[in-house]
């Protein structure tokens, strides 16, 4: 974080009026002079030492010379951005602030570096400040609806539209606070919901604290508008660094927690109940005695929990975490050595992987098939400290599966029951109508490991870390022990990928790598286009078409210049093209290009243990080294980025990556393209050369609960949604169209086309008149894209074996539409955020 401290604070200042200092304007004018000519002969750090004197002395001048006073900041800024000197930067600003404390634009800049440097929170507040200053300000909208995702994540509106989970919650902390605890501390309190339950129940003292900055002003503001702001004591810090008396003025009676993920523990919740059990909650209740002082005893709500697995076969998991092809857009995989997504599990912690990641089982396209009945992974009394503690400690303990059904060992997944007091009880199971997320810890050993009923599946259960791990090691089968270890896939799995692991060997011998647990890391989006055999043939294709009508192209040109020169020159189109992949994260595509023949391409893979796996793919499919460059970028800008290799060659072809996972175009997606267009070549290509995009009217309940809190009916009674809606954003991201719960309103309608080879005729306003085709709500527009790499071929991001997730724009005021009737939609596009309204088209032309 800048160090606030460092900069020198201007105390009050007392406002007497000077009486004229000639030497003083003297110093004022000739600074002023001075900042203006470092300016311009861009000596930015100069220039801004000397406006800031300038506007200290003579703030008459701040209106006057504000303009430049921000473009030298920011270019001061810059330049001390690209040398690392990240405190000058912030303290720059931070004077900046103080000379301009209501500046927008200073604020959203500043929010850009602090959001680029990974301090999220602050970033957000920046921006949030600029908005309020300015709500109609296209850049700190953009930026806050960025962040907002981050700052207040969308499980807060779930949970806050659960009424199920509300209520069971509420009554058990009323219960509690009857049977006599008194006083209470909320760990984790989020929009301070269960602290203003256990006020409104009765309690004497309540304490909450909250580790977010964001959330903590939030509930700060939550409790002040439901009038509690004098009793709940809310702190901005983590439990685990609570104190009595500091903090708390005595130990309480008992704490309240959600500080749970989908996998139980992912919040830290056993150190942080270990923690509160030593240092601030009083000693448990011994014994049966129900009767006693229950004031004198402390307990937890949560009261512990029941964990649940179960062995699945799913498509959708695997394609996600393992390679699951041989060839890729013509190139053979085999010696691309194991790659592994980032999400891992063994019984041994390992920092560098998350054991699990988390999905809702019934929202996954393709479904899912279980493999076992649900089994007991682990039960947890967390009124029962030395159990905590121990958890850390126990042995590993394997469990036994009995296999119900043939197929894929491809994950287990993982679910819990919380169990709030001795009656009730949350469920977070895959077939529970609630907005839990599933734990999934995805198979990568055993590489298509088939079970079959009758199998036993061997799992070992663990909490080394305060992790849950789970972890499948061997098969009985026949009386046999198979160990699900990657040397015996071959042998058993009946998977005909000897020669592949062959071929790996051997690539790494080459390479003098050693072959134990040497692994290349990719993320499971990058796992997933990897896994897309369309995508890269598609590709591939178009890059051979391209490079045959330049070659073409090349030949013509010599053979007339030899015609017209009258030398006996034979066509020789041995010179090369260039193909520049600008691709984010790891791509093959460069690797296709040069496997075209003639090209030489340049990739801007970054990482070092996958330029490896280039290059041994490189090698294994008889593609020259030299044919493959690696365009090793560290400058920051774009232009950088896209710079040709040598003058005197120009680019065939420049492929960009134009649309995220997440199913948002790529920020500066058009400046990319106009910079790329000014590099090709004549007839050269810029991939994509089109990018349609497709949407649709939907109603859709699911996508409304998860972006706003909904209904006019206060939270519990309590007034919530007005402050935590604020940070709901228009539109939602990572959306699974396929399975999203919705009705289809419309057709699908083409919204607009970006033409990147030639930006300048691209809409950034468009009006498209649709009609519905039966009556309902609209609440959102999901949109999703077609990406043309020449005029025919294209890849749809809808694809279902896409990487691509798609968004949707929702609308929180739902319009209510007839069969028949026309909706206007209009669509604006601005820096690659896409914007839309929709109306009710009366115009009586339009109707049908
Ligand atoms: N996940 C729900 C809920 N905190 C996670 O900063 C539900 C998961 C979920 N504060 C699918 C669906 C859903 N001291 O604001 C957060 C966090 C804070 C603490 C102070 C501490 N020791 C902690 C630990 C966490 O507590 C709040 C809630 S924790 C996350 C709840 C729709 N998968």
């Amino acid at each position: 974080m800048p160090n606030a401290s460092a900069r020198p604070k201007h105390g009050r200042r007392t406002r007497r009026r000077r009486r004229p200092d000639p030497a003083r304007n003297e110093l004022v004018s000739s600074s002023l002079e001075s900042a203006q000519q470092c300016l311009f002969s861009q000596d930015y750090g100069t220039a801004f030492v000397h406006y800031l004197l300038v506007l200290n002395l003579a703030p008459v001048f701040k209106d006057f010379a504000k303009e430049s006073f921000r473009f030298t900041l920011f270019k001061w800024a810059e330049e001390l951005d690209s040398v690392g000197r990240i405190q000058d930067l912030f303290d720059c600003y931070e004077q900046a602030l103080e000379l301009y404390p209501a500046d927008e634009v200073i604020l959203n800049s500043m929010g850009e570096h602090l959001f680029r440097m990974g301090f999220r929170d602050e970033a957000a507040g920046h921006f949030h400040k600029a908005l309020k200053l300015r709500p109609d300000f296209p850049e700190a909208r953009e930026n806050f609806y960025r962040v907002a995702n981050w700052l207040v994540e969308r499980w807060h509106f779930l949970m806050l539209n659960d009424h199920g989970r509300n209520r069971k919650y509420q009554q058990a902390i009323q219960k509690a606070v009857q049977n006599g605890c008194n006083t209470v501390l909320d760990i984790g309190t989020g929009t301070g919901i269960l602290g203003m339950c256990a006020k409104k129940a009765g309690a004497a003292e309540v304490y909450a604290c909250e580790l977010s900055k964001t959330m903590y002003e939030l509930a700060c503001e939550v409790v002040t508008a439901n009038g509690m702001d004098g009793s709940i004591k809310i702190l901005h810090m983590k439990s685990l660094d609570m104190e009595v008396p500091k903090d708390v003025p005595h130990r309480v009676s008992l704490v309240v927690t959600e500080t749970v993920d989908a996998g139980l523990f992912g919040e830290g919740i056993i150190e942080s109940l270990i923690h509160a059990w030593h240092h601030l909650l009083l000693p448990p209740q011994r014994g049966e005695n129900e009767f006693g002082d229950r004031s004198a005893t402390g307990r937890v709500i949560p009261a512990g929990a029941t964990v649940f697995g179960m062995a699945v076969e799913c498509l959708e998991i695997r394609r996600h975490h393992r390679l699951c092809v041989a060839e890729v857009g013509g190139l053979s995989m085999a010696a691309a050595g194991e790659l592994r997504s980032p999400v891992s599990c063994s019984s041994e912690p390992d920092d560098s992987m998350e054991p699990y990641t988390t999905e809702r089982l019934s929202r996954l396209p393709g479904g899912y098939k279980p493999l076992t009945e649900p089994f007991t992974a682990l039960n947890i009394d967390f009124n029962n400290v030395q159990e905590l503690e121990g958890l850390s400690s126990r042995e590993v303990q394997e469990v036994r599966l009995l296999v119900t059904q043939e197929g894929v060992l491809d994950a287990l997944a993982v679910w819990f029951q919380l169990h709030l007091d001795e009656e009730s009880s949350l469920s977070t199971g895959p077939q529970e109508d609630t907005c839990w997320e599933q734990a999934i810890y995805p198979e990568h050993s055993a590489k298509g490991f088939v079970l079959k009923p009758g199998d036993e599946l061997i799992v070992e259960v663990s909490c080394r870390d305060a992790y849950l791990r789970l972890c499948s090691v061997a098969v009985l089968r026949g009386g046999h022990k198979i160990p699900l270890d990657k040397h015996v896939d071959s042998q058993y799995s009946g998977n005909p990928n000897l020669e592949a692991e062959l071929c790996s060997a051997l690539a790494c011998l080459q390479t003098g790598q050693s072959q134990t647990k040497d692994f290349c890391v990719l993320e499971c989006s990058e796992m997933a286009l990897l896994n897309n055999q369309e995508y890269h043939l598609s590709f591939c294709v178009a890059l051979a078409k391209l490079i045959s009508q330049l070659k073409v192209k090349c030949q013509n040109q010599e053979q007339e210049s030899a015609f017209q020169s009258d030398r006996a020159v034979s066509a020789n189109c041995s010179s090369m093209f260039y193909v520049l992949d600008v691709s984010e994260g790891f791509s093959l595509l460069s690797l296709i290009a040069a496997g075209q023949g003639h090209v030489k391409a340049y990739s801007s893979v970054e990482k070092t243990k996958q330029q490896e796996v280039l290059k041994r793919l490189a090698r294994s499919n008889d593609i020259s080294e030299q044919h493959l460059e690696f365009w090793l970028n560290h400058t920051e800008d774009e232009q950088g980025m896209l710079q040709r290799p040598s003058r005197e060659k120009l680019w065939s072809a420049i492929i960009l990556d134009c649309v995220e996972t997440c199913g948002l175009i790529r920020q500066k997606l058009m400046e990319k393209a106009s910079l790329a267009r000014c590099l090709l070549e004549e007839g050269g290509r810029i991939f994509p050369a089109k990018i349609v995009v497709y949407g649709m009217l939907v109603e859709s309940d699911t996508l409304l609960l998860e972006s706003a809190v909904q209904g006019q009916e206060p939270t519990l009674g309590f007034n919530i949604a007005p402050f935590i809606n604020q940070f709901t954003v228009p539109v939602h991201v990572f959306l699974d169209f396929s399975t999203l719960e919705c009705r289809h309103l419309s057709e699908s309608v083409e919204l607009f086309v970006l033409d990147l080879m030639d930006t300048n005729a691209n809409y950034i306003h468009r009006e498209v008149k649709l009609q519905a085709t039966s009556a309902g709500r609209v609440t959102a527009i999901p949109f999703w894209y077609h990406i043309y790499l020449d005029q025919e071929i294209s890849v749809s991001t809808l694809n279902q074996n896409s990487h691509w997730k798609q968004a949707a724009v929702v609308l929180q005021q739902p319009l209510e539409v007839r069969a028949g009737e026309w909706v206007r939609l209009a669509v604006k596009l601005h820096k690659s955020t896409i914007s839309i309204s929709a109306h009710i088209e009366n115009a009586p032309g339009q109707m049908e």
